[in-house]
């Protein structure tokens, strides 16, 4: 097998530089855990961005791949598939919708969330031609294609990609006052949000930041989109992070008082655990219809193998309780994470919800401290990334047991502890 210097070098040699990976090669993958081609093994606190939520290569998912692939792959939507209506209702039914639009990354669910809520401000609310806004958020990560990118104030994502598209207002995250102000422009069709900022270090909203955003929309008739893509599918300790307290796995009657039902909501990454990329766009009929034949589609959306996949993707995390154990978990790993702050000067904010989780540290953001700390967690058998050069995010696979989570604070400490005496 390649080594693990073989196989940066071949990288730094071929590929494009877009990435700056932490020095470790992955090989193999089971569970919460993967290995290097030298078989050192390694708890995994990335988790793919919060894609691999049901574990690396889980079996049931790994299972309809198979079958699957060896059935029937790709048809393209000019013609209709077997597999196809049974994702369509099961993921309606899952998430509370009449209807769902599949595509493939998670910028493209974006992006589709973007042209239905525009297509409905000109056909429902009768916005003028072209004039259409949507608000975005400060800080927000949507994905990197141009019209994303053209509303992000990431300069790295943004700079020189120019000319932007048009058409986005930006307010405060977590900010309804100002939220409120904008909303007023009857021109504006959307608000587009996560109900945790990932990429921006998991900063989460006050509490009721998403019911009050969700009035103001209803009172205004503006749809409130979320982008769940990081934080869907259990990971923030609910099967949606709309969903607030409610810990059930799907099978609900969404009466909880903590639910916020958006009018859009994009789903991505762990929709398929992984395996496959699956995203999925779900609304109601009187928002999705305003999407008539020929008006929106890809040539892999909605694929036999990639539905089977994200058929078996939720199964797992209804099956196997992911959005309990994510929030039992969480609760546990910030308790001791405070329990490490009072002993250990290098963590100044703990923040996160479920397994989402970010810990920052006491250096600037120009400073390696988080780099370095995450060097050291390698070295001690833990992979997690920093972020903003002093934040350091940690989202393991959401099948870890206590066992395994008490084994990696006890790694964590050991290493923040030996850091902070240099
Ligand atoms: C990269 C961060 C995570 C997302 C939300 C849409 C997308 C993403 C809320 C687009 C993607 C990624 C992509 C990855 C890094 C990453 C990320 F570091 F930027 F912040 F997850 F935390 N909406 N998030 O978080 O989905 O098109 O990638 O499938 O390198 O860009 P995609």
């Amino acid at each position: 097998m390649i080594s693990t210097k073989d196989a940066i070098d071949l990288e730094e040699k071929y590929g494009a530089h877009n990435y700056h990976p932490l020095p470790v090669v992955l090989a193999r993958g089971e569970g919460v855990y993967v290995w290097d081609p030298e078989g050192n093994r390694y708890f995994d606190f990335l988790s793919a961005y919060s894609a691999v939520n049901q574990g690396h290569c889980h079996p049931h998912i790994i299972g309809a791949l198979k079958s699957q692939a060896e059935t029937l792959t790709l048809t393209s939507r000019a013609f209709y598939n077997n597999v196809l209506g049974e994702f369509e209702e099961f993921a309606c039914r899952t998430f509370g919708f009449d209807k769902v639009l599949p595509m493939n990354t998670g910028a493209e669910g974006v992006e589709t969330a973007i042209k239905i809520c525009r297509k409905w401000g000109y056909e429902k609310k009768v916005i003028a031609e072209n004039e259409a806004k949507i608000v975005v958020c400060s800080s927000n990560f949507h994905g990197r294609t141009v019209t994303i990118i053209s509303f992000s104030d990431d300069e790295g994502a943004s700079k020189n990609f120019g000319p932007y598209t048009p058409g986005f207002i930006k307010v405060e995250y977590n900010n309804t006052e100002q939220l409120e102000a904008v909303l007023r422009d009857e021109n504006v069709a959307g608000f587009l949000v996560e109900p945790i900022q990932g990429e921006a270090g998991v900063k989460v909203p006050d509490e009721d930041f998403l019911r009050k955003a969700r009035k103001l929309c209803s009172e205004q008739n503006v749809l409130l989109i979320a982008d769940e893509i990081q934080t869907g599918i259990a990971r923030t300790g609910s099967l949606l992070a709309v969903c607030g307290n409610c810990t059930c796995e799907g099978d609900c009657e969404r009466q909880s008082e903590t639910y916020v039902k958006p009018d859009i909501l994009i789903l991505g990454k762990a929709l398929s655990g992984g395996v496959y990329p699956v995203s999925a766009v779900l609304a109601d009929k009187d928002v999705m219809d305003v999407i008539k034949p020929g008006q929106h589609g890809s040539t892999y959306g909605g694929n036999p193998l990639g539905t089977k996949v994200a058929i078996a993707a939720m199964e797992v995390v209804r099956d196997e309780k992911l959005a309990q154990n994510a929030r039992r978990l969480g609760n546990i790993f910030r308790g001791e994470m405070e329990k490490l702050q009072d002993e250990c000067e290098l963590i100044t904010v703990i923040r996160g919800k479920g397994l989402l989780n970010a810990v920052e540290i006491n250096d600037s953001p120009g400073s390696t401290t988080a780099w370095d700390l995450c060097m050291k967690l390698k070295e001690n058998g833990l992979l997690a990334k920093p972020t903003h050069g002093n934040i350091i995010r940690f989202a393991p696979p959401l099948v870890m047991t206590e066992d395994q989570l008490m084994e990696c604070i006890g790694i964590i400490r050991k290493t923040f502890l030996e850091f902070g005496q240099g």
